[in-house]
């Protein structure tokens, strides 16, 4: 694999790993906006950032049609109506390294910043797949085509497969309301090279590894993509099932991201005054599931009080109302009193009552996915 040609990164991204580049910002500064900063915008890759720079020559191919594949520029997609999505893309490996302290996990470490919300910009996949003979809300097509494939141009490692690919059911890929995107934009500036320039797949309410970058081509398919990070990862196995023992085709490829939350203002220290502190942090669901409540305590989980929760500035949050983005993140933020030793946690509900498990061992699993456990700070406050 070549690494020669990487993009240039911000200096204060944490790097979990250089070759693939896989980096998340700071606690503080990944809550320190609702829209997330492109150059903190954690990176999550799986072999080198591929070049795409002439545009000119640049086509997605759709494939797997009744009338055979169909090529489109990047100005037949810029012509079909721009839709802005404020989605939030969460790593499913986001906070492994607190699951890989409970028992060793496989997987990039992540801590609790693999994750950032932004406002993509491009077309629905629906009128994309519309323009080329398939309707809205299109389940199965008369030929038998039952999934949306996303394929990469990006080389991932022989083991893994070559493509990078990921699928989606159709009647998602033709529903308008899902708001399927095919980005060229993020925060209203053209795509940068590590968030796939030139275009990509924006998949809101589900796991990041759904939302493919550096578009080659979308095939309609029968089954659901056979790729590698389909079929032999990013799978959510019970805590029993260790390398030994897997059977990778007795689960589904996971999709929709479970309930979530992580304290940001905060790390584990030791070194702090008794007195006033602010538990700030982000909270979401899968789905397009709103968050109904976060939930802080100061005692270790014995007792809690609700967090302020908030989207826009001076706009108060509503799970489920109009003014409200559906598919991101809501931030929190309490203020509290410290002394002594003390352990403070979050959790979040969403709108459906789910809840964040209290913990990483009842959730535990080989891969490290999808740690959505109870998030705790230890803080040691002397004078
Ligand atoms: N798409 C391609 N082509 N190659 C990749 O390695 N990684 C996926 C997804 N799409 C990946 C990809 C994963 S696992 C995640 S979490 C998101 O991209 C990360 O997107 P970002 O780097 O823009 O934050
Ligand atoms: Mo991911």
């Amino acid at each position: 694999s070549d690494y020669s040609r990487e993009p240039p990164r911000h200096p204060s991204l944490r790097i979990n790993a250089k070759e693939p580049f896989n980096a998340e910002p700071v606690r503080r500064d990944l809550v320190a906006s609702y829209i997330t900063p492109v150059d903190l915008f954690f990176k999550r890759n799986h072999g080198p950032i591929p070049i795409l720079d002439d545009i000119d020559s640049y086509f997605l191919t759709i494939g797997g049609l009744a009338d055979g594949p169909r090529r489109l520029s990047l100005d037949d997609i810029r012509k079909l109506p721009k839709y802005n999505v404020t989605a939030t893309l969460q790593c499913a490996g986001n906070r492994r390294t607190e699951m890989s302290k409970s028992r060793k996990v496989r997987g990039v470490g992540w801590d609790v910043c693999a994750l950032g919300n932004a406002t993509w910009g491009g077309a629905k996949l629906s009128d994309v797949l519309q323009l080329v003979g398939v309707p809205y809300h299109t389940e199965i097509t008369p030929s038998g085509g039952k999934h949306a494939e996303f394929i990469s141009v990006d080389q991932c490692p022989e083991e893994k497969g070559g493509p990078y690919k990921a699928s989606i059911p159709l009647g998602q890929a033709t529903n308008p309301a899902a708001d399927v995107l095919l980005a060229y934009e993020m925060n209203g500036e053209v795509l940068k090279r590590d968030h796939g320039y030139p275009l990509r797949g924006i998949v809101p309410g589900c796991i990041g590894a759904r939302s493919v970058k550096w578009l080659d081509r979308i095939d309609i398919i029968e089954e659901e993509s056979q790729g590698f990070f389909m079929q032999k990862d990013y799978k959510m196995f019970p805590p029993s099932v260790d390398w030994d023992n897997i059977v990778w085709s007795t689960r589904k490829p996971q999709m929709d991201y479970p309930v979530q939350s992580a304290i940001c203002s905060l790390e584990d220290t030791s070194a702090i005054k008794p007195g006033q502190v602010t538990v700030a942090g982000y909270a979401l669901s899968g789905g397009g599931r709103g968050i109904e409540r976060v939930d802080i305590s100061i005692d270790g989980g014995k007792s809690w009080f609700g967090a302020e929760r908030f989207q826009k500035e001076g706009i108060p949050y509503v799970a489920g109302d109009i003014t409200s983005d559906k598919w991101a993140w809501v931030l929190f933020k309490a203020i509290v009193d410290v002394k002594g030793d003390t352990e403070i946690v979050a959790k979040a509900v969403d709108s459906s009552a789910n809840v964040q498990p209290e913990s990483v061992e009842s959730i535990w699993n080989l891969r490290g996915i999808l740690n959505t456990c109870w998030h705790r700070v230890h803080l040691l406050a002397t004078t």
